[in-house]
């Protein structure tokens, strides 16, 4: 077993034994892990006062700026774990594909890919292309202590998504098209895609995080029939590719609730589930082995502390009887969230789940 999987590995014990690794693993805890999906970001002051001026890729491009605002939260909330900071289009970044992250807008295409001959923008990632992570993930293993680090990727399907459409996308017409009118095109795209997702996850495990999370935000746009014949495989291949680290595998997406079995199939150690299916029915259609990750609504805390505890009460009692659980909202913390009501769910999460 290598490295960051096993206490006999680079990996620090206290980090090993936290209690967030351990959920994933499956083993007893002191108390429910708690981290949020986009925990670092625009609903934190101090996120937006170092990022004036900065554009996003380039703020992902800078090792100490990445670790100041990876690290924000887990001062400020107490949070389980850190996720890295960056966005699952640095990779394609990185390999020259010409595409920019719009404020209010998020990542747009210069050339959408629509053809085969589209695809030359695609090539391999080595880790010279990302140096800025390697070395970004270096100061953070220093600065987080027992804290974990949280790698991540999007997954081919998602990825597929922002590239086919060149942007932003509520229905996904093209990628689709592509799917169900040019199945060997859309297979060789998710193909390329798993081979660099992978190289990139592994660039960060090498580098040290000890676990890493998949996003595939918008797989739930699509029917199982269709996950399962035209992207699983992709997603799959991208599991197998970092099995031998030994590492937690999450896997997360939203409206997935009908895919919740082949996710977890695809590969993974945790399956992240949003608020529609509450965890005690995620576990049936998960099936046993894998832990799970989710579930509160992130709109619930805009409601006041009595409904979010209420909410929260409910999560809790339905992953009473789960062998492992790590809190954490359905999807990412939206930009006006209060911060104060994250710091008070972690405190009551932590509260209320201690053994
Ligand atoms: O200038 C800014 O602050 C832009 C907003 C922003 C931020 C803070 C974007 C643009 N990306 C990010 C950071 C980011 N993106 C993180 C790190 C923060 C953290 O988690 O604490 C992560 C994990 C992501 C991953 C990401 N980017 C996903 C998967 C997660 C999810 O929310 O489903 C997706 C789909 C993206 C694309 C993206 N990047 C940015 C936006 C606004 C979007 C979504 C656009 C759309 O609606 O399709």
């Amino acid at each position: 077993m290598s490295a960051n999987g096993s206490p006999a590995g680079q990996q620090p014990t206290a980090t090993y034994d936290s209690p967030f690794l351990k959920a994933c693993r499956r083993e007893p805890v002191p108390h429910t892990p708690v981290w949020f999906m986009r925990q670092a970001g625009r609903s934190l002051p101090e996120y937006r006062k170092v990022r004036q001026g900065i554009p996003m890729l380039e703020s992902c491009m800078r090792p100490e700026l990445v670790t100041e605002i990876t690290l924000q939260p887990v001062r400020r909330h107490g949070v389980d774990a850190a996720i890295f900071f960056s966005d699952i289009v640095v990779p394609l970044k990185a390999i020259g594909v010409d595409l920019d992250i719009k404020p209010g807008v998020g990542p747009v295409v210069e050339r959408p890919i629509r053809t085969r001959a589209d695809l030359a923008q695609l090539r391999d990632l080595t880790p010279d292309d990302v140096p800025y992570v390697v070395e970004a993930i270096g100061l953070l293993t220093r600065e987080l202590g027992g804290t974990p680090l949280i790698g991540f990727a999007g997954a081919p399907f998602t990825l597929a998504s922002y590239l086919v459409e060149g942007g932003p996308s509520r229905t996904y017409e093209n990628a689709k098209a592509m799917m169900y009118g040019d199945p060997e095109l859309w297979a060789d795209l998710l193909d390329r895609l798993a081979d660099i997702t992978a190289a990139f996850l592994k660039v960060q495990i090498e580098a040290g995080v000890s676990a890493v999370q998949l996003f595939d935000s918008w797989a739930g746009a699509l029917a199982p029939a269709d996950y399962r014949r035209s992207v699983m495989a992709a997603s799959a291949k991208v599991f197998r590719a970092v099995e031998g680290y030994g590492v937690p595998r999450i896997h997360f997406g939203v409206g997935t609730g009908e895919l919740l079995g082949l996710m977890g199939e695809a590969g993974a150690d945790v399956v992240g589930v949003d608020w529609r299916v509450p965890l005690d029915e995620a576990v049936r259609r998960v099936g046993p082995g894998k832990a799970l990750q989710g579930n509160l609504d992130p709109t619930v805390l805009f409601a006041g502390r009595d409904a979010v505890e209420a909410k929260t009460r409910e999560i809790l009692d339905a992953a009473a009887g789960l062998e492992g659980h790590i809190f954490n909202l359905g999807h990412g913390v939206m930009p006006s969230t209060d911060p104060d009501a994250l710091t008070r769910l972690v405190e009551y999460v932590h509260a209320n789940t201690a053994r």
